[in-house]
């Protein structure tokens, strides 16, 4: 069962379940892996909303037929009510973008794995570009969610040993309003913002309404938003106009989504022949700003298929007499086993190199780009090994707006 949100605070499933098509129809062709089965998806639209995604992984554990495993959800908000229960099941589920750190927790979440690097693992590249730029004052926003509040508090724990100070932290629930004219009394230039797009979009409105934009500002974002995410419906009634300008300059800080390699992994197609094959799966439909997480959703149904690939040899060699199409809820003993061959699967997918660690995570490199002009541009690539984590500035690296360095702050420290 797959849990696609197609609307909401994210909605990349709209992408998702295309390139997942695509690669159900690729295993299915071919005769090495899973020979003796076709893989079958049953998903739905689950809204980037907990109580939605429960909702329909209760309705599907109804239905027949028995589901061997649940791949999802895309929001964490999702993963994290349905993850702490499917185990219960004997499920072992997978997504291929949840980023919240909470998902690590293996005595909550013991089932659950996921093509997405938590969200934590961006702090560092964070700290490193403050320590570039000199940065000494920063401000953070984020929504009141686990997932954002787990990754602004490491953070925060991880500049408390540093020279840098935070002017102020700010949580928001719905409406960033209060916030935002916080974020301007402080002084705040160097702004680091966590929350889901459709809040994000809130948050540039209203920072354009108040003033609180322009060559002065550094806005840093996560980076799965998308394509030209600014330009989404925002419900506070600026323009794109007004978008345009108060998105200009910004940072997004995230991970590789696609090989930056273009080798060919386990399916046979190169990142490039991957987007060329997928253009074509979607028959002339478009959505750009998702267009990003094709890989991981074309790799996260290789990877599953792998493992239950791998659990087929495992129980021939340890004598079961079930086949695993006749997998039930009551089956620890199977799912023991698809979790044990997940942990122990590598392969090349179009998004990179693909394995599991034992909290369930990939570990993928982080990446920095920026809006310049109409495009947002890979301007780094995030080295976490040496020195602490350092920048290789790519493309002419981020080419601030005002044509120099933003300053962290105007209060002026004199060193007596
Ligand atoms: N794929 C959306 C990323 C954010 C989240 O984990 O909810």
């Amino acid at each position: 069962m797959a849990f696609l949100p197609m609307s909401g605070g994210w909605s990349g499933g709209v992408v998702c379940l295309p390139a997942m098509e695509m690669a159900i129809e690729h295993l299915n062709a071919r005769r090495d892996i899973l020979p003796e089965h076709r893989i079958n998806l049953r998903w739905e639209n689950t809204m980037c909303d907990p109580g939605i995604c429960t909702n329909v992984m209760y309705r599907f554990l109804g239905e027949k037929p028995t589901k061997i495993a649940i791949i999802g959800a895309g929001c964490s908000t999702e993963s994290e009510a349905t993850a702490q229960a499917s185990h219960l099941w004997n499920l072992t589920q997978i997504s291929y973008g949840s980023s919240s750190p909470i998902l690590s927790n293996r005595d909550r979440f013991p089932r659950f794995f996921r093509l997405a690097s938590p969200d934590t693992t961006l702090n560092p590249a964070r700290i490193a570009l403050l320590k570039h730029y000199n940065w000494k004052r920063v401000a953070t926003i984020h929504q009141a969610l686990e997932l954002f509040s787990a990754v602004t508090q490491n953070f925060l724990e991880m500049i408390r040993d540093t020279d840098v100070n935070v002017v102020t932290s700010e949580i928001f629930d719905n409406n960033p309003i209060h916030q935002l004219d916080n974020l301007k009394k402080h002084d705040a230039r160097i702004i680091i913002v966590g929350c889901y797009a459709n809040m994000a979009l809130r948050i540039l409105c209203q920072a354009y309404k108040i003033g609180l934009y322009g060559h002065k500002i550094v806005w840093i974002f996560p980076g799965w938003y998308g394509k030209q995410w600014w330009r989404g419906e925002n419900e506070d009634g600026c323009s794109r106009e007004q978008m345009d300008i108060v998105a200009d300059g910004h940072l997004v800080n995230g991970n590789f989504y696609l090989n930056p390699k273009e080798e060919r992994g386990l399916s046979g197609l190169a990142p490039a022949e991957f987007m060329q094959a997928f253009g074509k799966k979607l028959q002339g439909a478009s959505y750009p700003q998702f267009e990003y997480v094709s890989g991981p959703c074309y790799d996260v149904i290789w990877a599953l298929a792998l493992g239950l690939n791998n659990t087929v040899t495992a129980m021939h060699r340890r004598g079961f007499t079930k086949r695993l199409d006749e997998f039930t809820y009551a089956d620890s003993d199977i799912n023991d086993l698809i979790t044990e061959s997940l942990y122990n699967i590598s392969f090349t997918g179009v998004k990179g190199d693909i394995a599991f660690d034992k909290t369930g995570n990939i570990i993928t490199q982080g990446n920095i780009q920026q809006l310049q002009g109409n495009e947002v541009t890979l301007v780094g690539i995030f080295d976490p090994t040496s020195g602490g984590g350092t920048y290789e500035w790519i493309n002419g690296g981020i080419q601030w707006p005002g044509g120099h360095v933003p300053r962290d702050s105007t209060v002026v420290i004199v060193v007596k």
